[in-house]
């Protein structure tokens, strides 16, 4: 408790608190306020994978709508969604451990739906019941266990909601860091799921194929939300850079066997608790719900400048779109385009 007055004054005077994925903060108290609605995660040209530290807020607020909207799941490949903030996956939650985190959800969608927060120790038919179309729930928690976790709507039936696109991750970061004090130089995140997408009339967008989500039988499997959008835009990595994935399935059936072609992971912290450190793996199955953080460096003579294909290693899963590119460079070799008459 010592360090919270000058944590209070620290936000009072305003240089901390608006940190981390764009949020809207109120000045002169401790309490850091997001509202989704209006901090939309941009995905053009591919979701927005890199994630900034957490402020030093003891409280952090955010408000979710819940909306329906027309999402991209491949390029060209639309699709009748249902959201938290309007993307899919939502927004990252990030947050400290011991903070309060303080949620209201906010159903602006026709039909019942519900938020789950894998990270809460919470009594399920309080915080996470169904609420009707214009209705909203507040509910609270203490951030105490370190981790990368799941969100997703809990409402019946459960793979309906998640395969429509109602999940996100909230990352806990742990009081004394990951890594035993090892500094990162980039994070990400990413959040595999799948889409049993039957073709919409008339060639509209794509709708729910129950039957196939039953079957087990994906049409895509995807990274944030689309299909070989990193593929197309590939996660960017200087030379040198030690790297931290947050990686997370929202399934809703599936499991994710991560693995970066050419790298091998320094350590896996299954669930993203430090105390579960793994050391020397080269793939890891984050479980269909769960989350892991995986650690490795891109540096010259192992792993340095190059491409490196991050999968999850169930290719028939990878055919369908959870693949994506890391690129490494070296900013030290960029050398300056050559003025014309020197060529
Ligand atoms: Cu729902």
């Amino acid at each position: 408790m010592s360090s919270r007055p000058f944590l209070i004054g620290a936000l009072l005077a305003g240089s901390a608190g608006l940190v981390g994925f764009g949020a809207a903060g109120r000045q002169g108290d401790a309490v850091e306020y997001t509202d989704f609605g209006q901090v939309r995660t941009p995905t053009e040209p591919a979701f927005v994978a890199a994630v900034e530290p957490p402020s030093a807020a003891p409280i952090k607020e955010f408000r979710i709508p819940i909306t329906h909207e027309t999402i991209e799941i491949a390029k060209g490949v639309t699709y009748e969604g249902w959201t938290f903030g309007g993307t899919v996956p939502g927004p990252v939650i990030r947050v400290r451990e011991g903070d309060l985190v303080r949620i209201k959800l906010v159903n602006e969608s026709p039909m019942p739906h519900s938020i789950d927060f894998h990270s809460a120790r919470i009594p399920w038919n309080e915080a996470y019941r169904s609420i009707m179309p214009g209705e909203d729930i507040e509910f609270e928690f203490t951030a105490r266990d370190p981790g990368v976790y799941l969100v997703h709507c809990g409402t019946p039936p459960v793979t309906m909601h998640i395969m429509q696109g109602m999940y996100l991750a909230i990352i806990v970061d742990p009081k004394e860091g990951w890594g035993r004090g090892t500094k990162v130089d980039k994070e990400f995140v990413i959040v595999q799921s799948e889409f049993y997408a039957a073709p919409g009339e008339g060639g509209s967008a794509r709708r729910a194929d129950w039957k196939a989500a039953m079957g087990k039988d994906a049409s895509h499997v995807v990274f944030n939300g689309r299909a070989f959008q990193y593929k197309a835009h590939p996660l960017q990595v200087e030379l040198g850079d030690r790297v931290r994935f947050f990686v997370v399935s929202a399934g809703p059936s599936f499991r994710s066997d991560f693995h970066i072609v050419g790298a091998v992971f320094d350590r896996v912290y299954p669930d993203g608790n430090p105390d579960n450190a793994l050391v020397g793996v080269q793939t890891y199955t984050v479980p269909a719900g769960g989350g892991a953080v995986f650690e490795t460096v891109f540096e010259e003579g192992a792993s340095g400048v190059g491409l490196y294909p991050f999968v999850t290693h169930a290719f028939a899963d990878a055919e369908k779109g959870a693949v994506g590119l890391i690129q490494v460079t070296d900013p030290a070799s960029v050398v300056a385009e050559p003025a014309p008459e020197a060529r």
